[in-house]
């Protein structure tokens, strides 16, 4: 792979052309063998953790989804089979593909039409790679600033990068960032009338929209992000969103509802916070978006 550009010489923060004209695969390019291989030597212990809420976790469901409605039958040879009715491929644990948000300019990543991607492309080569996981929700608590997942904040590159240091962990290009904000801890406790109040305002703590954040998750060579909240951007969205500008201009996939509280206090037992992470997107041409189906090994 050509020498990658800084954020900064990017024109107007837009990573065109930097994976080839036709590329669909954006940041999940800097996944290569060697940095794939480095993740394996991760897997020390053989622990296993599910980064997968279940399919109807978010219940009423979010954005004017229906919920998910699971049924089963028999077959005629007396086997049992099974289908979902509104299955909402972004209602729970989930990847945001690339026809998900446009560029600012109304095109989708790398100028292709929408025909060149759907989350298929990614299905078939799978995600793999280092993940590195902040718990800045933990990090903020300590440092006398805890979020609060029912009112809106800003999580910086300087948050990140504090928590960053704080864990010891190094940067390495190809990484899968996995921030934890305990926005989907407070969500697995709250009372349906908390639920329910979600689905009518869904303001909330998430990443900070701005270029320095852009720039911190680019020259760190993030391949892919996830976050255990509901946009990984605060919510309500600031004048300028973030997911516009992370999946339409650089092509980095957005993992949103991610569940993440094993691993954090695995890591936070361990003080190791990388790992190996493995996500197989539903193979569907044309998708837009796509259940996680994500693992961490350690
Ligand atoms: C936004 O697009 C801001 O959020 P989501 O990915 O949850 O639809």
């Amino acid at each position: 792979m050509t020498e990658r550009p800084a954020y900064a010489d990017l024109p107007g923060g837009d990573a065109s052309g930097v994976f080839g004209p036709g590329d669909a695969l954006g940041a999940l390019n800097l996944q290569t063998p060697t940095a794939i291989a480095h993740a394996a030597t991760l897997v020390r212990e053989g622990a296993v953790f599910s980064l997968n809420a279940p399919v109807d976790w978010v219940d009423p469901p979010l954005f004017s989804r229906e919920q998910v409605e699971h049924h089963v039958f028999t077959t005629p040879r007396g086997n049992l089979d099974d289908w979902l009715d509104r299955y909402y491929l972004q209602a729970s644990s989930q990847w945001d593909g690339f026809l998900h948000a446009r560029r600012p300019d109304g095109d989708f990543h790398n100028r292709l039409p929408a025909a060149g991607h759907g989350v298929h492309v990614w299905a078939a080569r799978g995600i793999a790679g280092r993940a590195v996981l902040l718990d800045v929700g933990a990090y903020l608590a300590d440092q006398g600033r805890p979020l609060h997942w029912r009112t809106r904040a800003e999580i910086t590159a300087a948050d990140l990068e504090a928590c960053r240091a704080a864990c010891g962990v190094e940067q390495r290009a190809g990484d899968v960032l996995l921030i934890r904000t305990g926005w989907a801890s407070e969500y697995e406790r709250a009372s349906v009338a908390e639920r329910t109040a979600v689905r009518a305002d869904t303001t909330g703590p998430g990443l900070a929209a701005d270029d320095e954040l852009l720039a911190y998750l680019w020259d760190w060579g993030v391949s892919a992000l996830a976050c255990d909240n509901i946009a990984v951007e605060a919510l309500p969205l600031g004048p300028v969103a973030l997911h516009p500008r992370l999946i339409g201009l650089l092509g980095v996939p957005l993992g949103e509802l991610w569940w993440l509280d094993e691993l954090a206090a695995h890591c936070a037992r361990d003080g190791r916070y990388e790992c190996l992470l493995t996500s197989a997107p539903i193979n569907l041409r044309g998708g837009v978006g796509s259940p996680a189906n994500a693992l961490a090994l350690k």
